[in-house]
């Protein structure tokens, strides 16, 4: 069939609106209509080309939610009219990782999902008769798409895609940081560095934990209206200090936060967030993406006096297990979406939603299909 989508022909440089080929699901594959896609900084950060896993030409994309239209070989928890999210973390349910009870983090089709092709090493897309590569396992910017039976959520059809389909990455990996790697406690204090989707919904995972104060940080200070309405109460600009920001921090606090955030992707503020947490105790989570060949670094006395430097990848939710309730709890109000969506654009101007982001003008912007 074709599909309208969205393509990075090349990295740096805009999407191109094409018609692309799509080959129909094989086995253990499924065809989905994607109904609506955020972007999330991620897809930025490959577009420039500083992701070393990024592949062009691909259809980019991975914060969607769709319906299902045709399901391959032996394809047995989806079928035509299922509503679904697709997931970059997908969940087999069998490998040592999904079974492990330690991990969300399921290999079943991740060597392959990093190199843009499909389990069988091929793509589904193609245009003008060449390869067009899938991204992340999920390849939301296109109106189909097809992925992996283990890498789609099923979800109530009831449910507001427009909104849901933030659960695909960017609320669900704030709100999974706080709840299932650093397991905030009622009181304790928090730090956020970064107010994007993902600083925003760590706030509302820690406002849902009864953490006590929560500091939020960011240097474009217009970020801090929302981060209030979210529940922080405590706001700083790194561009209104002539010091290290950790130094602030920590004498906000006395010995530094229980735990902090790092939301950005930027390895200077990763050594601040660890650096800003508490003697003895204080943990500090990434879950910012930093480009090629950057690395972290402290003084080993920092770990030495109890501090511990912990990563998340999805919040550390198992996508097909939890996300479904996630989305009964958005349904609920019991969290929220709709803050986070400032934009809405066709798919035609998807260009203007990365100028959006890139000048810290949205929060998430949702292309409609
Ligand atoms: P975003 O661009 O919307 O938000 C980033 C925020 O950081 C902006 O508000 C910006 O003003 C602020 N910022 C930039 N430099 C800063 C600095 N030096 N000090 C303080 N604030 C600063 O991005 P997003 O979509 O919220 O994503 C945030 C990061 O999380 C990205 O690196 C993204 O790739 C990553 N991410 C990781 C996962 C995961 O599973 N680990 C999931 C989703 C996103
Ligand atoms: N491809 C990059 C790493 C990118 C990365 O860290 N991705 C996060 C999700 S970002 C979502 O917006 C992640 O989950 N990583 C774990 C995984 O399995 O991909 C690189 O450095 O090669
Ligand atoms: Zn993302």
């Amino acid at each position: 069939m074709k599909t309208r989508a969205a393509v990075a022909f090349e990295a740096g440089k805009p999407l191109e609106i094409v018609e692309l080929d799509l080959e129909g699901p094989k086995k253990g594959e499924v065809l989905v209509k994607i109904t609506h896609t955020a972007l999330c900084h991620t897809d930025a950060f490959t577009l420039s080309g500083e992701d070393p896993e990024g592949v062009f030409p691909a259809v980019l994309g991975h914060e969607g939610a769709g319906i299902v239209v045709e399901v391959g070989e032996g394809v047995t928890s989806v079928k035509p009219g299922d509503h679904v999210i697709p997931l970059y973390t997908a969940e087999c349910g069998e490998c040592l990782f999904c079974k492990s009870g330690k991990t969300n983090l399921c290999v079943a089709v991740r060597a392959t999902q990093g190199k843009g092709v499909m389990p069988d090493g091929t793509t589904r897309f193609s245009y003008n008769g060449q390869p067009v590569y899938h991204y992340m396992g999920c390849s939301t910017f296109a109106e189909h798409t097809v992925v992996a039976e283990v890498s789609l959520a099923k979800v109530n059809p009831e449910a507001n895609p427009e909104h849901t389909c933030l659960l695909g990455c960017g609320v669900t990996t704030g709100i999974g940081a706080v709840h299932n790697t650093a397991k905030v406690q009622e009181g304790d204090s928090v730090a956020v560095f970064g107010l994007g989707a993902i600083g925003l919904a760590v706030i509302q995972g820690a406002v849902q934990a009864k953490a006590g104060r929560i500091i939020a940080i960011d240097t474009n200070p217009d970020k801090f209206e929302l981060a209030k309405e979210m529940g922080a109460t405590d706001f700083v600009n790194p561009k209104d200090h002539d010091r290290p920001i950790q130094e602030v921090i920590v004498e906000m606090t006395g010995w530094g936060v229980d735990h902090s955030f790092e939301c950005i992707g930027n390895v200077d503020v990763m050594r601040a967030a660890l650096e800003c947490a508490h003697r003895g105790w204080g943990q500090s989570v990434i879950i910012g993406v930093a480009g090629a060949g950057k690395e972290i670094s402290t003084r080993p006395f920092q770990l030495v006096t109890g501090r511990k430097w912990l990563g998340t990848a999805f919040g550390g939710v198992k996508g097909r297990t939890q996300l479904p309730g996630m989305v009964e709890d958005a349904m609920k109000g019991e969290i929220r979406l709709e803050p986070f969506v400032t934009h809405t654009l066709p798919l035609e101007r998807i260009n203007e939603a990365f100028e959006l982001m890139e000048k810290g003008e949205s929060i998430r912007t949702v292309i409609r299909y």
